[in-house]
């Protein structure tokens, strides 16, 4: 049986997917509320194809509580915020989590980290708990996710996996176990390089993002159109630069490369002017609003409104969300009014917030396209008339301004 720890993003739908596999899981999550929700039979968020995934895990006989199981394999997948001061990984939930875990594991169990850390912090912050409570027979392993929200149901299935451990025999035993769903390759590593495998992937694409947001500047400064020259450059056989963008969120992309610099500040400086220029997005737009109202002679921030609050499109997940980054830009500013509106956020999160698209787009003259769900695509033609800051690239209509 495998216990999992932790019921979010990528613990539920991983416990989900073993089990409707085959494999006995139960998982374990301390907030009561969330496993009373589970329990209950409804998900806690909107994934493509996670309901019927949880359907098929229901009947395979999951189980959800906040008790921590007696068994021989244990996967930790807690959240690893990041200390926002000295830019280094908190590890204080995985460690609540392996000594939660260490209380009820009998000898020479297995425990797979999930969670994203930094190089090192399984040397650093779990093994050290480990010989502390003398449970020195525990193995352990860093097994990284890699799925993205939006495709999570089918990168769980399709991608290739990293698996880290001290001892190879183990390590290829937990291969075995994600071998039971996952059909891609399995690769077996020492922990460390586990470790450096997640945060170097997640940076190589923050660095990449970077690339295509300072191009936007370069283009803006100059008149350039950004697009038409990324859509050139592609063209050529070894250069793929991706799109700029509003500004990056999300609970990696945005995060994780701050572990490298955290942890070797004078050595990762392309990774720390790259993620400095991401995090200055949301201000290059709140400075494009306010260049296009001066433009316009618009002078009533309350008809502006930005669509969008997620982190990127088709999710309901707001975790460092650009949108979210310009309001707090806009009052510390001392300045307030503007408006907002997303389809997949059902709740008041935010001041002016409307719950439908015809209600705020009645209730602006100036729309800001912060995030591409397929619902404003599908409602382009309601923006006639009205003036548009696409941060995207999506809008069709005449006199479209682009970030
Ligand atoms: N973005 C751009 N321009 C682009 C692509 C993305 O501005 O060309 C923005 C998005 O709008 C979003 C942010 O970047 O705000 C990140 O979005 P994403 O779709 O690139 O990635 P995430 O954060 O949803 O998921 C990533 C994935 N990592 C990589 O692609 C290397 C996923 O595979 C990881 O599992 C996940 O991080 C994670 O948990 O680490």
């Amino acid at each position: 049986m495998i216990n999992v720890i932790g019921l979010g993003y990528i613990g539920f739908p991983t416990a989900l997917m073993m089990a409707s596999h085959g494999v006995e899981v139960i998982g374990t999550d301390y907030n009561k509320e969330l496993v009373a929700t589970l329990n209950a039979g409804h998900t806690t968020f909107k994934e493509d194809g996670l309901d019927e995934l949880f359907r098929d895990a229901l009947k395979a006989g999951i189980k959800f509580t906040t008790e921590y199981q007696v068994t021989d394999t244990y996967i930790v997948s807690v959240p690893t915020p990041y200390d926002k001061f000295s830019k280094k990984v908190d590890a204080c939930y995985v460690v609540a989590a392996v000594k939660d875990v260490l209380r009820v594991a009998p000898k020479g169990a297995t425990l797979v980290i999930e969670s994203t850390i930094s190089p090192g912090t399984i040397e650093k912050c779990v093994r050290p708990v480990l010989v502390a409570e003398k449970r020195e027979d525990i193995h352990l392993v860093h097994a990284p996710e890699r799925i993205i929200p939006g495709n999570m149901v089918y990168e769980l299935l399709h991608n290739n996996r990293t698996i880290g451990a001290d001892d190879k025999e183990i390590g290829e035993e937990v291969a075995k176990l994600y071998a039971s769903f996952c059909q891609g390759e399995i690769v077996v590593t020492d922990i460390k390089t586990a470790e450096m495998t997640k945060v170097v992937e997640n940076t190589f694409r923050a660095v990449n993002i970077a690339f295509a947001n300072e191009l936007a500047k370069i283009c803006r400064h100059d008149n350039m159109d950004v697009y038409e020259i990324i859509k050139i450059c592609n063209m050529h056989p070894r250069v793929n630069i991706l799109q700029p963008g509003p500004g990056v969120g999300g609970h990696c992309i945005s995060v994780d490369p701050w572990f490298l610099v955290g942890d070797y500040p004078s050595l990762a400086k392309v990774i720390d002017e790259s993620m400095k220029t991401n995090d200055g997005m949301p201000d290059f737009v709140l400075n494009r609003i306010y260049e296009i109202m001066k433009e316009t002679g618009m002078t009533d921030i309350s008809r502006v409104g930005l669509y969008g609050l997620t982190y990127k499109e088709n999710v309901d997940d707001m975790r460092e969300s650009p949108t979210l980054q310009l309001l707090e830009s806009q009052e510390r500013h001392l300045a307030t009014g503007l408006k907002v509106y997303d389809p997949f956020i059902e709740k008041d999160v935010v001041k002016n917030q409307y719950h439908s698209l015809d209600e705020f787009l009645d209730a602006v003259d100036f729309v800001v396209i912060m995030v591409k769900h397929n619902e404003i695509k599908d409602n382009m033609d309601k923006l006639a008339g009205k003036t548009v800051l696409d941060c995207h690239n999506i809008c069709r209509l005449p006199g479209v301004y682009h970030i």
